[in-house]
């Protein structure tokens, strides 16, 4: 069995029908600025800090990359490159906004996005795909939103796992829409420089080419010990990963754990009446915000503060996720009510928030689950 076969067959051992996305934006801070100032599109825009200030580009338009510039680049050898470069000073609060506003085009396809940084995500479409719907069609639907919406390009990858989608993404940019069919991983893999594999960057690719090792296939070919000599502990994810082997999942909302709506009381309350509808109201707000980033969680929470500012958090979570207004209210009452029972306190806060979102492992096993008819 040639190495090639080896491989393909360990691909299909495991369950490689997930369909990833890699969605990044083009030149972001350059793209966003020609985007909103007409007479910069089209020209050789840097965005970052002044030449005679030490500066360093942070981003460069695909016009200026053509005379060499690149991120992280020293500012006053970029302007060397390209005297008529138009250095343009970062607006982050915009590029922030840009970002929220893109990772919500994202969530309106799906709840399993997991941001990687301002302009690039994982998507998990694997749930969606049906008869009639494809991952090449839900990244060209992607593609379009983004533009439609946000007058922005960006470049997707379309693969079964994260890596080979980051790396499809990459290699056809700007405005790219690189499709790797399942089973195609090793034939678009293979020929493919080292460096485009995630975390070899020059100092390691420097070592790799003394060794002869230009290509992933020559990577993948390595006995893991010689691999081991030069990524430790990280040889055998090398390994799988240049083989188009990763079943690392997607994981959603990393940077927020819960949602939450809390309102601190005008005058303190015991009365039970109050603190029911007060439960209620602020459940209908996390319902709100939960249907609006379409997200499910398992654990409902209460939060209360005494008069005394003690604070008492109870929580319960649930076998079925709950978004809508009376499923959150009917724990966190059960809740508030399990509190009253055993006090006299008078409360100045109220909180309730769900948590235990979606992650794309246990949407899938939820899934399969389903399709088992459980
Ligand atoms: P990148 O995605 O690396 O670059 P990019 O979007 O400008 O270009 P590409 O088309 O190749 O994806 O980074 C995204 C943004 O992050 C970039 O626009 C500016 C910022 N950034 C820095 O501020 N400093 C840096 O060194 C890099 C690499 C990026
Ligand atoms: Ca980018």
């Amino acid at each position: 069995m040639s190495l090639y076969e080896g491989a393909q067959n360990k691909l299909s051992n495991r369950n490689h029908n997930r369909g990833i996305l890699h969605a990044d934006f083009d030149a972001f801070y350059a793209a966003v600025e020609q985007r909103d100032f007409p007479e910069l599109r089209n020209k050789p825009v840097v965005v970052g800090g002044s030449p005679s200030r030490r500066g360093v580009v942070a981003s460069a338009s695909y016009e200026s990359r053509k005379f060499g510039i690149k991120s992280a680049m020293a500012m006053s050898t970029a302007v060397r490159k390209c005297p008529e470069a138009v250095v343009v000073s970062p607006r982050f609060v915009v590029y922030r906004e840009v970002s929220r506003q893109v990772m919500e085009v994202f969530r309106d396809i799906t709840p399993l996005v997991e941001p990687l940084s301002l302009d690039e995500a994982y998507l998990d479409v694997t749930h969606l795909i049906a008869d009639d719907i494809t991952p090449p069609q839900i990244a060209r639907n992607l593609k379009q939103k983004v533009r439609s919406k946000l007058g922005l390009t960006i470049s997707v990858g379309v693969g079964s796992s994260k890596s080979v989608a980051k790396i499809a993404s990459s290699i056809n940019k700007p405005d790219g829409l690189t499709i790797v069919r399942p089973g195609g991983e090793i034939p678009f893999l293979y020929p493919l420089p080292v460096e485009v594999l995630w975390g070899i960057g020059p100092k390691t690719s420097a070592k790799l080419h003394l060794l002869s090792i230009n290509t992933v296939e020559d990577l993948a070919s390595q006995p893991l010990e010689i691999l081991s000599g030069i990524f430790g502990s990280n040889a055998t994810h090398i390994k799988e990963i240049s083989n188009g082997i990763d079943i690392t999942p997607v994981i959603t909302q990393r940077e927020r754990k819960s949602i939450s709506s809390e309102t601190t009381l005008l005058v303190d309350t015991s009365d039970v009446e109050d603190l029911n509808e007060i439960v209620m109201r602020l459940s209908g707000d996390v319902a709100e915000s939960l249907l609006k980033k379409n997200m499910r969680g398992r654990t409902v929470k209460l939060k209360l503060k005494r008069s005394d500012f003690t604070v008492v958090t109870r929580q319960k979570t649930i076998p079925e996720k709950v978004q809508i207004s009376s499923e959150i209210a009917e724990s966190a009452l059960e809740l508030l009510n399990l509190e009253l029972e055993n006090s006299h306190e008078k409360y100045r806060l109220i909180g309730v928030g769900v948590s235990g979102f979606a992650t794309s492992e246990n949407l899938q096993d939820e899934m399969q689950l389903r399709f088992a008819g459980l």
